[in-house]
């Protein structure tokens, strides 16, 4: 309401004839003033208001507003064309979802035919197996109690589609599971292992929960657990780089749990309005813990959120990685060439539980999951479009899947010997120098280890 103000004090001193004659502020005149004219709706009474006191302001307004006109140009909504009739929009029609190929691996218009070397395809894939190799070890390992917190991504794996279709240099902000991106990416299986011990190789030093990566060298933003804030941050950076003229986006990831928090909404509402290249990828995968996709939300998903904040959009079939791939790649040039924001709402299923801290069995069946990963599964899908292309051969992923298991408990075995990372980097990375309470901190902590070293078990941490 204050912004209607402005904007009518403006439009009275641009030009002195709007609502002259009158010291009231010019908006709270008008219901009474039309009501005399009028006495209809109090909707069409302010939209009166507006045609009649706008053509003697502005230019910008003037025609568009003329009472003679279909359509108005309010401020706020710029093609909204009158009507006679009383009605409430609920809803449109669901946004369809994008396909490439259907489950058992067939491109369904040839058109859309991946454009993807032999080479490529099979990186992605064997990137696939190795992300479900290296979760089901994590996840065991948390298990035995050897990490103390492991996130899987079983049932999301075509999410590999969308690192592929980015350049290796746009800035990537997960949410958490997303270690599939880094896998594409070139994160190695013993920087996955290093941070999930916390190790003194950890690039993370030791300071974040498992799962929770980052690597400056792969342009990946370090997770952090509180829900959605990656969202702002992304459409921040973004418009870093459009004002550097860097020709690179962002990309950020997030469920659609995440998008019910306020961030999501001021993250889309920056992007769009500042023109920032960020795409902004959503994993629909049907729960945010233990609460399904359908109890929160009541409109079309989150891409219909995307449309409301005029952000292009697109919903994908999320286990399809082909469709995942071309969409990434269409969004990407939007977002760099046009400078705009870009969603894409992937629709998958988590079929791990939802972390190892979670047992889903609590509230949703076993059948339910089984279903799903038997009549949907991203890794097989993929499977059967390189056999289809005659690029992959039955039974080839059996060794696959057991070298990547055996290099991964071979980097898992070699990150639980090594030290923990060294105890002064607990007041490090902050301020560039200690802060004198930083330094009274550590000087206290430095006494009491040299105190109790058994009690703080020093052998443990590596000394510089
Ligand atoms: C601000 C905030 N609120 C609550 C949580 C607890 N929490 C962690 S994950 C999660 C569910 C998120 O679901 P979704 O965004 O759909 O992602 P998914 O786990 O399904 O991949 C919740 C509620 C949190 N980490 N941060
Ligand atoms: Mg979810």
């Amino acid at each position: 309401m204050a912004s209607v103000f402005r904007l009518l004090r403006t439009l009275q001193s641009n030009n002195g004839l709007l609502c002259k004659a009158s010291s009231q502020p010019a908006f709270s005149r008008l219901p009474q003033q039309m009501g005399r004219h009028h006495g209809s709706a109090p909707l069409t009474r302010y939209r009166c208001a507006y045609t009649r006191a706008v053509p003697l302001a502005s230019a910008a307004f003037s025609t568009s507003s003329h009472p003679m006109r279909k359509k108005v140009m309010f401020p706020g909504s710029l093609n909204s064309e009158y009507t006679h009739e009383l009605s409430f929009a609920s809803s449109v029609e669901s946004i369809p979802t994008y396909q490439v190929m259907d489950t058992d691996g067939k491109v369904l218009d040839p058109a859309n035919e991946p454009q993807v070397s032999e080479e490529e395809a099979k990186t992605m894939y064997r990137n696939m197996l190795t992300l479900n190799a290296m979760d089901q070890i994590l996840y065991e390992s948390q298990r035995q109690g050897r990490i103390s917190f492991y996130m899987t991504s079983f049932g999301e794996e075509a999410l590999i589609g969308s690192a592929a279709a980015l350049d290796p240099k746009d800035l990537v902000f997960g949410q958490y599971r997303e270690a599939g991106v880094l896998l594409q990416r070139g994160f190695t299986i013993e920087q996955f292992m290093n941070q999930c011990y916390s190790n003194e190789k950890d690039l993370g030093k030791g300071r974040q929960m498992p799962v929770h990566y980052g690597t400056k060298e792969l342009h990946f933003q370090t997770i952090s657990s509180p829900l959605a804030t990656q969202i702002p941050q992304a459409a921040g950076a973004a418009y870093a780089m459009r004002r550097e003229g860097s020709k690179l986006c962002t990309i950020c990831y997030f469920g659609e749990g995440a998008a019910s928090e306020g961030d999501f909404h001021a993250g889309l509402n920056m992007a769009a309005t500042l023109g920032c290249p960020v795409i902004f990828y959503c994993r629909n995968n049907g729960y945010a813990i233990s609460t399904p996709s359908i109890e929160q939300y009541r409109g079309d998903g989150i891409a219909s959120r995307g449309i409301g904040y005029g952000i292009d959009t697109i919903r994908v079939d999320g286990n399809d990685i082909w469709a995942i791939y071309a969409a990434t790649k269409a969004a990407r040039t939007i977002a760099v060439e046009q400078n705009k924001p870009v969603l894409i709402e992937a629709m998958t299923y988590r079929v791990s539980h939802h972390s190892t801290s979670d047992d889903s069995s609590a509230y949703r069946s076993k059948k339910e999951v089984e279903d799903w990963s038997k009549r949907d599964n991203p890794i097989s899908r993929m499977r059967a479009w390189l056999e289809n292309k005659g690029w992959w051969v039955k039974g080839e992923d059996a060794e696959i899947t057991k070298s990547a298991k055996a290099k991964v408990l071979e980097a898992f075995a070699a990150a639980e010997q090594l030290k923990k990372p060294a105890i002064r980097h607990m007041f490090e990375d902050v301020y560039s120098e200690l802060t004198p309470e930083l330094v009274r901190e550590k000087e206290e902590i430095e006494a009491l280890i040299k105190k109790y070293p058994d009690y703080y078990q020093v052998n443990d941490y590596a000394k510089s």
